[in-house]
């Protein structure tokens, strides 16, 4: 399966989807002008990320069935498998929209955040609605008469409302007008993450290539689960990492989680390691929206070597996960070899 080929075959898809989703809104008899808004939005915000959820639905579909070229698909399975994929994007592309402006971040993928796009601001709150909306206009249309169109349906809204309980927690535990940074710990951390991230970005795009694919025995949607979701939280904690340790060129965004008072694995580890003297730093410039406070905090987390701690993290989970993926039960025919390609994707990224 040639990566590049992938990728390409994918993006080559969207235009066609773009044109099937705006004649839903020209069937409606909605004006000219709206269907131009309602092709920005999905342009802007949809296809201009890395892509890895949408891809990891295809590429999880040709190896559980066993193909070693995109040839080995019929164009319909292709066309299908891939949409399962887009789904997923625009899934994402509606929590973006939403969760940047909740973090009142200024850069997504390179560019300004929707909301922050000349004459967007809060009509990118509906704008996020209809890219939520466009999943099930897709799902309908393709998916209608298939015997597991409901499980696919079940599934996109159970993952988005964890997805929407995750954000809950993440946006409580770190309110903008007060600090108490006891609400933080590690455990309270794992959970949000698991729920912000790792039910959609990980579980989603297997599940949702397992049901296609005919392998949906509920042991074996625990087996991936099971390891899945471990592996989204190990994403989300590179994410954290990255917020305040990675480069904007690499990552595409502004870190914001110091100022926005984010529950990070960061300032948790921080917690976990720091002096009295060090806690009281951290209380009196975490969570405020202050550049020289948001230096001091990260002065102090250097001082501290929290990125030697996070490598030495990354290296234990990925060392108990590839022990895990390596006893997977492939009886029933779902493959080890799936968790290993979502492994290989995200093992020490920078971006
Ligand atoms: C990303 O966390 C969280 C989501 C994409 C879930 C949003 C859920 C909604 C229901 C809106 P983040 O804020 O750390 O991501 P980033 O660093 O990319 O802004
Ligand atoms: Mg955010
Ligand atoms: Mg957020
Ligand atoms: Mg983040």
């Amino acid at each position: 399966m040639d990566k590049q080929i992938g990728k390409k075959k994918f993006l080559d898809l969207f235009p066609e989807l773009v044109i099937e989703l705006l004649d839903v809104l020209k069937d409606n008899g909605m004006p000219e002008d709206a269907i131009a808004w309602f092709k920005r939005n999905l342009d802007y915000n949809t296809p201009g990320g890395k892509l890895n959820r949408g891809l990891s639905v295809v590429d999880t579909y040709a190896l559980l069935k066993g193909f070693k070229s995109y040839d080995d698909f019929t164009s319909i399975e292709y066309k299908k498998a891939a949409i399962l994929g887009w789904c997923i994007e625009l899934l994402q592309a509606y929590f973006l929209v939403a969760d940047d402006m909740m973090d009142q971040s200024i850069t997504r993928r390179g560019q300004p955040c929707w909301y922050k796009v000349e004459g967007v601001k809060e009509i990118a709150i509906n704008d996020a609605f209809m890219l939520e909306g466009a999943i099930y206009i897709l799902l309908k249309k393709y998916f209608r008469s298939d015997s597991y169109y409901v499980d696919l349906l079940d599934l996109f809204h159970e993952v988005t409302f964890q997805t929407e309980m995750g954000q809950l927690l993440d946006l409580i535990t770190a309110p903008e007008d007060h600090v108490d940074l006891n609400k933080f710990s590690l455990e309270k951390h794992s959970f949000i993450v698991i729920y912000k991230t790792a039910f959609y970005s990980f579980y989603l795009p297997v599940a949702l290539a397992m049901y296609m694919a005919g392998i949906n025995d509920e042991k074996d949607l625990k087996q991936a689960s099971d390891i899945l979701i471990p592996l989204g939280e190990y994403f989300q904690i590179q994410d954290d990492y990255l917020d305040c340790f990675g480069k904007p060129e690499d990552i595409g965004k502004i870190g914001t989680d110091i100022q926005d008072n984010k529950c990070s694995w960061v300032i948790n580890t921080a917690l976990k390691i720091c002096t009295p003297e060090q806690r009281k730093i951290l209380d009196e410039n975490y969570g405020r929206k202050d550049a020289t406070k948001e230096k001091i905090c990260k002065d102090l987390f250097n001082q501290l070597k929290i990125d030697n701690l996070y490598h030495e993290y990354e290296e234990s989970i990925a060392t108990k996960l590839q022990k895990e993926i390596s006893n997977v039960d492939e009886s029933r025919g779902f493959k080890g070899s799936v968790l290993t390609a979502f492994f290989n994707k995200i093992y020490k990224r920078s971006k």
